[in-house]
């Protein structure tokens, strides 16, 4: 008895140590050892999806090369822990990765009981259903689902969406649910269920890889909220400011007309906007000191703007209307174009 009360002390002290470890300075950690350490899916196209060579690429990867970049000014800083849904969030609180980019929806829980915090949204999203137009011709809207098998994968606001939907709708269903991705896509494709359901961003990225996916549409409900963005431990402001102000000079690079080809040019600019993000001095002479209040170089935004580009140029490489997604910047159009994306003030 008195043992085992010892062995749960020792083992409480362990953890409390681990969890500290995982919480006391990631940017002076990352500094030594010398990369950031960046937890992504399994494999989803035009947000992190690694090719045979093992390079990844999408949208989430180009978010922890910019942070690499903003560090260390050298986006190859970087290396990749591939993750499943239900992995993720342990794999973040034990410090195993230091910041997970991972088709992560902001939530109230993720953000609060579960110890971390959102820096930011890279891409606004919602929940919404695949299904086989051959094989269901006459299905056009998600409120034609009752008693519909559905695919999708569990640790997802997905599962838990879609109960809510079919509930509030009076409809029935039946859950084919995998840990896997790989998994629930063969199920789809194998016909053991009708539909399949994830972020819609999801469903154009899986699509591609089903045989014929053009006869695969989706209809044209979202019965979800899912902002994506990218997620850190609770308990350590510095790195959550390197990763949040990471994200806000994306936006507002985009903002102001600064891209991966001009940036150079651009730091002659007579707009002081400009000058306070590419770390130009002051007008009046003074640094512009913005780099400083996160630990960084003062010419950190010009180090992502030249490695990754600007937030449009991210999203065009990785998921716009010339990648295999096709998909619009929507939601994800600037705010003075009609979009939710504004980046906070520097200065
Ligand atoms: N955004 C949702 C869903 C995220 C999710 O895991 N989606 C699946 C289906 S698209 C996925 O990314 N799978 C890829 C993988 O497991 O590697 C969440 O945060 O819970």
């Amino acid at each position: 008895m008195k043992n085992k009360f010892i062995s749960m002390l020792i083992g409480a002290a362990v953890s409390l140590t681990a969890a500290a470890a995982a919480n006391a300075g990631t940017l002076d950690d990352v500094r030594q050892k010398g990369f950031v350490q960046c937890g992504v899916s399994q494999g989803l196209i035009g947000f992190s999806n690694p090719d045979e060579q093992n390079n990844w690429t999408g949208l989430d990867v180009d978010f922890c090369r910019a942070v690499a970049a903003a560090i260390f000014n050298d986006p190859s800083k970087v290396k990749f822990t591939p993750l499943s849904a239900k992995e993720r969030f342990t794999a973040l609180q034990s410090g195993e990765i230091d910041i997970l980019s991972r088709n992560t929806t902001w939530t109230m829980s993720r953000d609060t009981s579960l110890g971390l915090k959102f820096a930011g949204v890279m891409y606004y999203d919602g929940q919404g259903f695949l299904i086989n137009s051959k094989k269901y011709p006459d299905v056009k809207s998600a409120l034609q689902l009752a008693g519909a098998t559905v695919c999708t994968q569990t640790g997802t606001t997905t599962e838990l969406n879609l109960a809510d939907f079919f509930k509030a709708n009076n409809m029935e269903y039946k859950l084919v649910a995998f840990e896997k991705n790989e998994e629930v896509l063969a199920a789809y494709k194998d016909g053991r269920c009708d539909v399949y359901t994830t972020d819609q961003s999801g469903l154009y990225a899986e699509r591609l890889k089903l045989p014929n996916p053009e006869e695969h549409v989706v209809l044209p409900e979202l019965i979800s909220k899912e902002p994506l963005g990218p997620v850190v431990r609770q308990g350590d402001d510095a790195w959550f400011n390197v990763v949040k102000w990471t994200y806000f000079a994306l936006i507002n690079a985009e903002e102001l007309g600064v891209d991966s080809k001009n940036v150079e040019e651009m730091k002659s600019s007579k707009n002081p906007e400009v000058q306070r993000l590419l770390g130009v001095a002051n007008s009046d002479g003074s640094a512009a000191g913005f780099g400083t209040g996160i630990g960084l170089d003062e010419n950190w935004a010009e180090n992502i703007i030249k490695a990754v580009g600007n937030y449009g140029e991210i999203f065009e490489r990785n998921v716009g209307l010339n990648t295999p997604l096709k998909i619009a910047r929507g939601k994800n159009a600037l705010w003075a174009q009609g979009g939710l994306q504004y980046g906070m003030p520097i200065r």
